[in-house]
């Protein structure tokens, strides 16, 4: 899972990019990033620790998300407050956008001349990224009428139903109706798939809270619930500046500050679960005595496609599955103990993985 983090300048996006990956990217009061930073967060996964006990395996792997803290665009170039075009491709290639907005007040930290509106910055991010998608729809808009002037009658056909399909997605895009609210047929949706729109993508709406703000933060989350919330927009409210302090300390003083502060659920914890939800994911599990490791697939994939997540050869060489719902490998305590309960089970090419499977593919290449 691929995460980009944008917003306006001095938003907080590093300062929030460290608490989630644990990082120490220069954080800033005056705009100086030039370059996106790039780090991988573990997931935390309460459920590896009794699989650990049972397997006693010499490696432990959490799945892992990888997020981008991608700069503002520079200030006073061009039309584009928040996303500069040089990072467009790196924002089609994310799954998922994290947008952003800062909420907190500290006049050692200037904002843009006028005062602090999360609301109004998380608009002018929402149009940005409808703006950079009708970049992309005009380009093509433009190559379909050049390829209409020498096509021929089959190809003809095909370029007029496309110069239909962009022309719909560019006036609702152009009413405010982001791609993800706009109704496409599967027929449609693949069309489209290729080109990566930001609209199209979930996104997580985060307002950086003051740290003095933060009984403040469940108010201001529904606030942005209500606003922006719904068809694949989901939003929370945390502190940067909090959370990278937590996130460096050790994990035992982590957790003794957080309950001090009722701080609550960690910043890397609430990212990560509205992560899996805004992808929606779900997580299985491979287990034996070199590795027990946690895995993240789309929710609704075949054991095949789950197997081909760890190797390419095991999905193409597929024979098997061999699954033990999470609940009775804890309580069966072992694989022998598993078959013996009969609830291990032998799955063929069409099971559908669910969420915290214990699997065991048997291939052959
Ligand atoms: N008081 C307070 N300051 C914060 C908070 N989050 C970020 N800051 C400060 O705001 C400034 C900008 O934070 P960054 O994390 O660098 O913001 P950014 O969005 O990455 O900034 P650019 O990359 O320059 O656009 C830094 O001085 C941070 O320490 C917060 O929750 N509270
Ligand atoms: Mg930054």
């Amino acid at each position: 899972m691929d995460i980009a983090i944008v917003g306006l300048p001095r938003s907080g996006k590093t300062t929030i990019f460290n608490a989630v990956t644990r990082g120490a990217a220069q954080v800033a009061a005056f705009s100086s990033q030039t370059k996106p930073n790039i780090g991988v967060a573990k997931v935390p996964d309460d459920r590896l620790q009794p699989l650990v006990e049972i397997f006693e395996p010499a490696k432990i792997t959490h799945a892992e998300v990888t997020y981008v803290d991608i700069p503002a665009a520079p200030e006073g170039l061009g039309q584009s407050k928040g996303i500069s075009g040089e990072y467009l491709n790196q924002l089609q290639r994310s799954d998922a956008l994290v947008i952003v907005a800062r909420a907190f007040d500290d006049p050692s930290v200037p904002d843009e001349g006028n005062g602090v509106d999360a609301v109004r910055d998380i608009e002018t991010m929402l149009y940005e990224l409808t703006f950079a998608d009708l970049g992309i729809i005009e380009r093509r808009l433009e190559r379909i009428r050049d390829n209409l002037k020498s096509a021929k009658t089959t190809e003809r056909d095909r370029l007029t139903r496309e110069q239909a399909l962009f022309g719909r997605l560019k006036d609702g895009l152009e009413e405010g109706v982001s791609l993800r609210r706009q109704s496409l047929t599967p027929d449609e949706a693949r069309q489209v798939e290729g080109f990566q729109f930001l609209t199209n993508k979930p996104v997580i709406v985060v307002a950086n809270v003051g740290e003095d703000d933060i009984d403040k933060a469940d108010d201001i989350e529904a606030e942005l619930n209500s606003k922006f919330g719904g068809d694949g927009v989901l939003t929370a409210a945390l502190s940067g500046k909090l959370e990278m302090e937590l996130s460096q300390m050790d994990p035992e003083d982590e957790k003794e500050f957080r309950e001090s502060l009722d701080a609550g659920e960690s910043g890397l914890d609430r990212m990560m679960s509205l992560s899996y939800q805004a992808l929606d994911q779900l997580t299985f599990f491979t287990c034996g005595p070199t590795e027990v490791r946690a895995w993240t697939v789309t929710k609704g994939v075949t054991a095949p496609q789950a197997a081909g997540k760890i190797h390419s050869d095991m999905e193409r060489g597929f024979i098997r599955a061999e699954v033990v719902g999470y609940d009775d490998m804890i309580q069966t305590g072992s694989m022998a103990e598993a078959r013996k309960q009969g609830v291990f089970r032998q799955e063929g090419k069409s099971y559908v993985v669910t969420e915290a499977d214990v699997v065991l593919i048997l291939f052959n290449v």
